[in-house]
């Protein structure tokens, strides 16, 4: 199947930052799989010399199908650019990540990058975060407490009036990469995110959730003409 064209030109975009050398975080998800495919077709063609570092498992068997050797994070120290995608992006660069259930390595690598540049279709940008779900990664230990206590930190925010049905990603339940369990937060239009990260982060129980606040310095919009917009912060 032909790959989306917006994914695709804003793939293309930012594999075009890529340079002879880099050491590279890649994403996880539809979008960054495209890039993945894009950057192993640029390695061939090029004869590039790459070091790269996966944020999933998902995304290393899929850059080892394409034949890209990927390295640890620990082997390669410090990146120099990381290409991932998003769930929202406002007119801050702040994100909403974690639709793919790898938020918590993706903001390792982000974090251990002197750049993280976003590729997005239009639809992820958004004039406040909250829309998507924000999704939380939880300790499987406590993981009732835990949400109780996201639960009260919610209502202390105004966040949690409604009852918030917290939902535990999956059926049988869906268990990441870390071998923790990801709830979803149906919040809404989200006023405070920096308030918000706080009060998660600050649960024990609570692992990493999906707000990527100052993080993203570049974020590629791609165009179902193949054309690209950047945002810059
Ligand atoms: O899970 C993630 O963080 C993904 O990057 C997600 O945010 C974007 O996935 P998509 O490119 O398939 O929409």
């Amino acid at each position: 199947s032909q790959p989306d064209p917006a994914k695709l030109a804003a793939a293309r975009a930012a594999v075009a930052l890529v340079q002879d050398g880099m050491k590279l975080g890649l994403g996880t998800g539809s979008t960054a799989a495209i890039m993945v495919q894009v950057l192993a077709e640029r390695v061939k063609a090029e004869g590039l010399s790459l070091r790269m570092a996966a944020t999933s498992k998902a995304t290393a068997q899929q850059a080892e199908g394409l034949g890209l050797k990927i390295e640890s994070l620990d082997e390669l120290g410090w990146l120099d650019l990381t290409i991932d995608g998003a769930d929202e992006v406002d007119p801050d660069l702040h994100l909403i990540k974690g639709g793919g259930g790898a938020h918590l390595r993706e903001k390792v690598v982000a974090a251990a990058s002197d750049r993280m540049v976003v590729i997005a279709d239009p639809g992820k940008v958004v004039d406040q975060l909250g829309a998507f779900a924000l999704p939380v990664e939880v300790l499987q230990f406590g993981f009732e407490s835990s949400r109780k206590l996201i639960r009260r930190a919610l209502h202390g925010l105004g966040l949690g009036d409604h009852d918030v049905l917290q939902r535990l990603r999956g059926s049988d339940p869906w268990i990441t990469d870390e071998g923790n369990f990801i709830l979803d937060l149906p919040l809404g239009a989200i006023d405070d995110p920096v308030r918000l990260a706080r009060a998660l982060s600050s649960i024990p129980g609570v692992v990493e959730h999906g707000l990527f606040l100052g993080m993203c310095d570049l974020a590629i919009i791609g165009k179902g003409d193949g054309s690209v917009v950047e945002l810059n912060r």
